[in-house]
């Protein structure tokens, strides 16, 4: 496969997210939902979760498959897949590190909504704006299953929002104030398994519950500009890695997986 195409240049920065379809093709979704499903089948029952500004035991859901790719060689190595991080690329330049990942799975019929939010207000140990979101379609997604879904152009001027308690049953329990005139402008990321959008860390994005027949799998892997952003490693939840380009004088503090260096042993975290 040739790299990706991006539909839209400049979309990024002007409008805070973009889409690159056909990355993954579907002999490696299919590989990526099989790890999937091993992991679905052995979720236990109950979960430690970040909601409502806490850390809570709930029961467990598929939402919350949160941080794997310290714990599983193969979500990790698709954190470092060429083609993802030739998307990356063209959005945060060449020198990348990867900060943490989340698969959101929402089943058919059962899925969490997430509200709106900004995804830089939840990370305290990341400092600076060049950060950005892939977000893979493991399974087709549609506005029925729950799509993502995007305010476009809401990180213009980086503003940080105040959260408030949703008080409902969505995956994060908090969300910030949307007028129904900015709602209204929200775009649906619709896209097949295998396509995946970025999108930048002050954006305003969420996405309703999955009321369809068909699930909603997605793994989100988040990268930030290593020249221009900062890691607090000591508050950070989980390691760092360096996956492409240079780390210049952090270099010391990030585990350095770029193409032809083996992949560290797995870690529980
Ligand atoms: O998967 C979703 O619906 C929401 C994803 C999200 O909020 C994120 O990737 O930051």
């Amino acid at each position: 496969m040739t790299a990706p195409a991006n539909t839209n240049p400049t979309q990024y920065s002007v409008e805070g997210y973009c889409l690159f379809r056909g990355v993954l093709s579907p002999e490696e979704i299919v590989v990526a939902r099989n790890h999937l499903d091993s992991m679905l089948s052995s979720m236990p029952d109950r979960q430690v979760v970040y909601k409502d500004g806490e850390h809570k035991e709930v029961d467990a859901r598929p939402e919350y498959l949160t941080e794997p790719h310290p714990r599983h060689a193969c979500w990790l190595e698709l954190c470092r897949h060429p083609r993802i991080l030739d998307a990356v690329e063209q959005v945060l330049g060449p020198n990348l590190i990867l900060l943490m990942s989340h698969l959101i799975v929402k089943r058919a019929g059962d899925g969490l909504s997430v509200a709106w939010h900004q995804d830089n207000t939840y990370w305290h140990s990341v400092q600076g704006s060049d950060v950005a979101t892939v977000w893979l379609a493991i399974d087709d997604t549609n506005q029925a299953n729950g799509c993502m879904q995007v305010i476009p152009c809401t990180h213009e001027g980086y503003p940080e929002m105040e959260k408030f308690s949703t008080s409902g049953d969505d995956l994060l329990g908090l969300t910030v104030q949307v007028t129904p005139e900015m709602a209204a402008d929200a775009v649906c990321l619709e896209m097949n398994a295998g396509s995946l959008s970025v999108h930048d860390s002050f954006v305003l994005h969420g996405s309703d519950a999955n009321t369809s027949r068909q699930r909603r799998a997605a793994y989100t892997m988040r990268y930030a500009n290593a020249e221009t952003v900062q890691v607090n490693t000591d508050e950070h939840w989980v390691p760092v890695y360096l996956v492409r380009g240079e780390a210049g004088k952090n270099a010391s503090q990030y585990i350095d997986i770029r193409p032809g260096r083996a992949l560290p042993a797995p870690i529980e975290t």
